[in-house]
């Protein structure tokens, strides 16, 4: 596809934009930027840009119709809702509207493994990127993990695979994206506020394999009862993971390892060196294993893998224990479904700090376990009077303006033995940078309890929380 020349709206100035911006800028399109942050961020975050000329024009503080209709191609970050209406006026002008994953697609020759799934997306990535490298295969680890896939092709594309975390975001806006390997793990509930009804999200999320061919390897989770059956109208390799059936093909416990079957003799891996806690990354370790064997990793890579692989950052992350007290960082819990998964793997009692920007979804599925795991919530952020309201009366309950008030007032709850756990079941971006900002504050506000830093060193909040 040749871009020279072509008007090209990029959408958002995040990591995605700002990757995309330099990609068409190389390949000679007109840059236009649309960004609803002020235009002089915009112009700072521009400035060490490698080649300023092709950029045309900059739109911030507002999108406006005027200025999406003199694209010929839009291009949309993640993050950007598909409903905003210049973009249904673009539409009405048949201006094509793709996501960063679409351009990807198109331009990348590098075959990919991709992994969605409302959890675990994160830990399953990056577990399967560490077992193919283990095994010598060179990748290139990128998507919503943080890293934009247009990195990649910025890279000149030297990699064996692409191994890509997707969310239904990116999915949303993909047309063409065809995952040689494509790995589902799980659907619940999350992001209602930005789909019309938890259908439309499921539909979302089986878009990974809307291109699939008969080649195309498909891995699914047999104990989820909206995964496992997709399997059935699907042609070619399917392969599945469960932690409670043994499927035919594909993953499964085995005594105190893990067991492989595909079409060759099975084969066991010892989980004794496997360092992340709980049941559920148990299920984790079965699919990246499954993704990766068959994505090509060898077997002493995939056991390379679990032995050494340490987890991902603000996932059930372990920060500190002070007199007896356990700190973990599961910033990433940003849906209910998360939160059930983080709980679920503790036997002590819990300090739960949860909240931040509702997502349209419910928390009554979080009773059973506030019930049997929590000894008291805190609650930061603009989903905490929501949240009080349907698990407030459960057990102590302290709505926090900010989130070192909450663990302030976690540790003051705390018995030596206890947990303090931060997550949250909800975005971070009405307090927060983003996820990892969320986890570093309470990481810090951690480390100044315990004596470790003194409060001057702190990184504030990006604004003052309602
Ligand atoms: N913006 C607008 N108009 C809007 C919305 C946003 O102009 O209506 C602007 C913002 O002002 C900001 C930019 O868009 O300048 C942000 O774009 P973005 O939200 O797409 O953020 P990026 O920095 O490009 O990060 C995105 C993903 N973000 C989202 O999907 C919200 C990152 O996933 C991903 O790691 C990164 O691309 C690299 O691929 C984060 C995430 O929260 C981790 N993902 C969600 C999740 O995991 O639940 C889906």
């Amino acid at each position: 596809m040749d871009l020279k020349g072509l008007a090209v709206l990029v959408v958002g100035l995040g990591k995605t934009g700002l990757a995309l911006v330099e990609f068409l800028g190389r390949r000679g399109a007109h840059v236009h930027i649309s960004d609803t942050r002020p235009l002089a961020e915009l112009q700072a975050l521009l400035a060490p840009a490698p080649d300023p000329a092709s950029l045309v024009a900059l739109e911030g503080g507002r999108h406006t119709a005027e200025f999406f209709l003199q694209a010929d191609l839009i291009l949309l970050s993640p993050g950007v809702p598909l409903d905003l209406p210049p973009l249904e006026k673009a539409r009405g002008r048949r201006i094509p509207i793709w996501g960063e994953l679409e351009l990807f697609s198109r331009f990348c020759a590098t075959p990919v493994v991709a992994v969605t799934g409302t959890n675990g997306k994160t830990t399953t990535t990056a577990l399967l990127n560490q077992m193919l490298q283990s095994g010598g295969r060179t990748t290139f680890l990128g998507g919503n993990i943080g890293r934009p896939l247009t990195e990649y092709l910025l890279q000149g594309q030297t990699s064996d695979l692409v191994v890509a975390e997707i969310s239904s975001f990116q999915l949303d806006t993909a047309p063409s994206f065809r995952p040689r390997v494509g790995l589902l793990l799980n659907i619940t509930a999350d992001h209602l506020d930005r789909y019309d009804g938890f259908s439309a999200y499921i539909d979302s999320k089986k878009g990974l394999f809307r291109n699939r061919q008969e080649e195309d390897a498909a891995v699914l989770n047999l104990d989820d009862p909206l995964v496992g059956p997709l399997g059935r109208g699907m042609s070619g390799p399917v392969y599945y993971f469960s932690r409670s059936a043994r499927p035919e093909r594909g993953a499964y416990l085995e005594g105190d390892g893990l067991r492989l079957v595909l079409n060759r003799e099975p084969e066991d891996y010892t989980l004794d060196g496997f360092a992340l806690p709980g049941v559920h990354n148990r299920e984790n370790a079965l699919a990246a294993a499954l993704g990766a064997r068959l994505a090509g990793a060898s077997p002493v890579g995939i056991q390379k893998g679990l032995n050494e692989f340490k987890g991902f950052g603000h996932r059930l992350e372990f920060v500190a224990e002070i007199n007896g007290v356990r700190f973990y960082d599961d910033s990433k819990g940003t849906n209910v479904g998360a939160v059930v998964k983080a709980l679920e793997g503790f036997t002590a009692p819990v300090i739960l700090i949860a909240g931040g920007r509702d997502k349209g979804g419910d928390y009554d599925p979080l009773q059973p376990l506030i019930r049997s795991k929590v000894k008291a919530l805190a609650l930061i952020g603009e989903a905490r009077g929501k949240m009080q309201a349907q698990l407030g009366a459960l057990v102590p309950t302290r709505p926090a303006d900010t989130l070192e008030e909450a663990v302030v007032w976690a540790f003051r709850q705390a018995r030596p033995g206890d947990v303090v756990l931060l997550s949250p079941a909800c975005s971070s971006f009405d307090m927060f940078r983003d996820y990892g900002h969320r986890g570093r504050v309470f990481q810090q506000t951690v480390r100044e309890l315990a004596g470790d830093i003194p409060p001057e060193g702190k990184e504030a909040p990006h604004e003052s929380p309602v």
